[in-house]
């Protein structure tokens, strides 16, 4: 009954139910967010897969980033979905015959070999790619994982510097909400209003086959999305050409930061030179505290390109500057008065909510407009940690032991409702399962 005092489950059964399903969503290469509505891999869910993985399979970790970036186009960009071919044709929407990656020999270098989506999401991968390493750096030596990985890392934070610095001011920018990992958070509600819907016989929502309508996000949404997608796409995936919706997001961008630092650490691993991650990520820091901090919420807040003003919302994007290493503590002060306050309730509501539970948007039960999510407060609970104070560390410990205990009595859901903790979408969940492994070892 290792564990039951705190998390009201026994770990030993926590750990075999968390690998039973990592090991039942594995198909071969990679890991599958779920057998049913995600059937095939995405990018951050793998990175998140992998730091759980290190402790089953150091090696099958290894495999599930290599796979991923095995994918990467010639400018550098990771896509956020690469096609498992023997995945029928609409299984999922949108599917390879929407994005279209390897048409016409491949949009700026796609593989050819493989489909993927066009977009990308948050770079959590050298963060990952270091964190798999450290779990047997003998394995990992032997292999070779580092120096192949290294180059890689090194061309996707050149492609998220360069080509998606859309603002000018050194940050970042998403083109879709999609891209933050966050799809329908109210953050993205005023940029989103923008942009004209698809027509809605355009398309099949293949989605609400497999969940509950009322915990996805809203037909509108969707047909913004669509529409978004399509028009990138029919660029040719040009990120120079207009965006409808163009935003410097926080979380992203601390991702990023965090992501640099670790590459650093694989640079100097592989004998390498570390200074310009090093230099990236002050610079991307000093971007990040001027450009998107909101000090009257005490916040870190999205900055909507297309008006250059910052937004005034509080989701949890905002609080992931936590996990930004060497943040000055003014700000990570700051944010843990924020995080323990009325809007988001940590200590009081199941995980931390993806939303400001204050907020007129606020819905507990779909998606990213309000439900807590084990990936979020996975990388909370590591910022908590890292800030090392008697209160922060206080606040990890019970953040962890809530975290195994929802993911215990969800079934390793996909998110669950902050006031009640129970699951919402589907179970089974490959992150949820990942992030419980990592945190009881
Ligand atoms: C679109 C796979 C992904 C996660 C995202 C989550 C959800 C997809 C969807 O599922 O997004 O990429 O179809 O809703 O929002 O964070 O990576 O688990």
């Amino acid at each position: 009954q290792s564990g039951a005092r705190d998390t009201g489950c026994d770990h030993g059964r926590l750990r075999a139910a968390a690998a039973s399903v990592l090991l039942g969503n594995w198909n071969g290469t990679g890991t599958v967010p779920s057998r049913s509505l995600y059937p095939h891999q995405w990018s951050w869910d793998s990175a998140f897969v992998a730091i759980g993985l290190r402790h089953l399979s150091p090696r099958r970790a290894q495999q599930e980033l290599e796979w991923l970036l095995g994918a990467q186009w010639a400018d550098g960009r990771i896509p956020h979905i690469v096609f498992n071919p023997a995945v029928p044709a609409g299984a999922y929407f949108p599917g390879p015959d929407f994005w279209r990656s390897s048409a016409a020999g491949g949009h700026r270098g796609a593989p050819a070999f493989a489909e993927t989506s066009g977009i990308v999401q948050p770079p959590v991968h050298a963060l990952a790619a270091w964190l798999v390493h450290r779990a047997d750096p003998h394995e990992s030596v032997r292999r070779g994982f580092l120096p192949r990985l290294a180059p890689k890392l090194d061309a996707w934070h050149r492609y998220l510097a360069g080509h998606r610095d859309l603002g000018g001011h050194g940050l970042a920018a998403i083109i879709h909400p999609w891209e933050p990992g966050l799809d329908n958070s109210p953050c993205w509600d005023a940029p989103l209003a923008r942009v004209t819907p698809a027509a809605e016989d355009s398309y099949r929502r293949v989605d609400l086959d497999h969940s509950v309508a009322a915990d996805r996000p809203t037909d509108l949404d969707y047909a913004r999305y669509v529409r978004l997608a399509r028009d990138y796409r029919d660029s040719g995936y040009d990120d120079a050409a207009p965006h409808a919706f163009r935003v410097e997001d926080p979380g992203f961008n601390s991702l990023l930061i965090a992501a640099e630092y670790a590459l650093a650490d694989i640079l100097r691993a592989v004998g390498g030179d570390p200074a310009p991650a090093l230099e990236r990520a002050e610079r991307l820091t000093a971007a990040l505290t001027t450009r998107l901090w909101d000090a009257g919420r005490g916040i870190f807040a999205p900055r909507d390109l297309g008006s250059d003003r910052l937004l005034p919302v509080a989701g949890v994007n905002g609080l992931l500057p936590l996990a930004v290493p060497g943040l000055p503590s003014a700000f990570t002060d700051a944010l843990v008065t924020t995080a323990t306050g009325e809007r988001f309730g940590l200590g009081r509501t199941h995980m931390v909510p993806s939303y400001d539970l204050t907020g007129a948007a606020f819905d507990a039960n779909r998606y990213w407009r309000g439900p807590s999510w084990f990936n979020t407060a996975w990388l909370v609970h590591r910022g908590l940690q890292a800030a090392g104070t008697p209160v922060t560390r206080r606040l990890a410990d019970d953040l962890r032991a809530g975290v195994l205990r929802d993911a215990w009595r969800s079934g390793f859901a996909e998110y669950v409702n902050p006031h009640t903790g129970a699951g919402r979408g589907i179970k089974d969940f490959s992150w949820t399962a990942a992030l419980a492994l990592d945190l009881l070892a």
